[in-house]
């Protein structure tokens, strides 16, 4: 018996599905997504940000099936095939495509050493705070912890905020790290429906930005309908989701 999780819409929907249907044909490069996936988001608008050819393939990654464990044994999405050689995590996999793809422009990593390792500070910042204080906002269910978890996103945000140069977060080019929020920022309306979350209370600065990159081409061609969506944070919402990022939070553990 499957997990409920494994109930989710199949497909993508909106401008993503327009992407999907333009990278249908075999290349080097296949890239195993979840359309719903904030992680995968990523990756994703890494290839789309830089015109990399990618051949789309949707996976259900709850359904844990045989041919996408070999992939990427964890079972999760994203992972890529190049070559014949599989490889995963999305922030590694944006990584790989700086390293394997270099004639492909813009970089999303500045090529400044300094800004580079920057850069990396930084998205170990979204990873070990932003992310885990959203997920916990989403799924922790006492009123006391949830002021919490929100207190906790708003640090997190502000600390980013404070050094974003702006417009983005290394001025005007778009980069890796405006990329590792984008997909929360496109799916920050569940939190403030149903958690009290307000960009402006994070800060007037963070709100200036969500709205930019929510607005920028890769992001909004890689997005999908939030009808299907809510379905999925439904579960969040109420702690019922068995994703393994869902029992991490739940564990107190770091996030898989
Ligand atoms: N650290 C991983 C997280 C990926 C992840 O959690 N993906 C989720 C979908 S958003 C997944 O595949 N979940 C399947 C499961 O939990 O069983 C990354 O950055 O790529």
């Amino acid at each position: 018996m499957g997990i409920p999780d494994e109930q989710i819409y199949p497909y993508a929907t909106a401008a993503a599905a327009k992407t999907v249907a333009k990278h249908q044909e075999p290349q080097n490069l296949v890239f195993y997504s979840g359309w719903f996936c904030p992680f995968a988001q990523r990756a994703w608008i890494s290839l789309e940000e830089r015109g990399i050819p990618y051949q789309y393939n949707e996976i259900n990654p709850y359904k844990k099936e045989p041919h996408f464990l070999a992939i990427n044994p964890k079972g999760l999405v994203p992972a890529v095939e190049y070559k014949g050689k599989a490889l995963y995590e999305s922030l590694i996999l944006c990584e790989f495509f700086e390293d394997a793809f270099p004639n492909y422009k813009p970089n999303l990593l500045p090529l400044d050493p300094v800004d580079r390792a920057l850069a990396r500070i930084w998205l170990d910042h979204i990873t070990k705070t932003f992310i885990p204080s959203i997920h916990r906002l989403l799924q922790v269910q006492e009123a006391s912890k949830q002021a919490e978890a929100l207190q906790d996103l708003y640090q997190s945000i502000r600390k980013l905020t404070d050094n974003i140069k702006g417009p983005y977060f290394f001025g005007e080019k778009f980069s890796l790290v405006d990329i590792a929020v984008a997909p929360w920022i496109v799916r920050d309306w569940v939190v403030e429906e149903h958690r009290g979350y307000k960009r402006i209370d994070a800060s007037p600065k963070w709100k200036e930005y969500a709205e930019l990159v929510e607005k920028r081409d890769s992001v909004v061609n890689t997005s999908s309908l939030r009808e299907h969506q809510i379905e999925i944070y439904g579960r969040y919402l109420r702690d019922e989701a068995q994703s393994e990022a869902a029992k991490a939070i739940r564990a107190g553990r770091v996030i898989p």
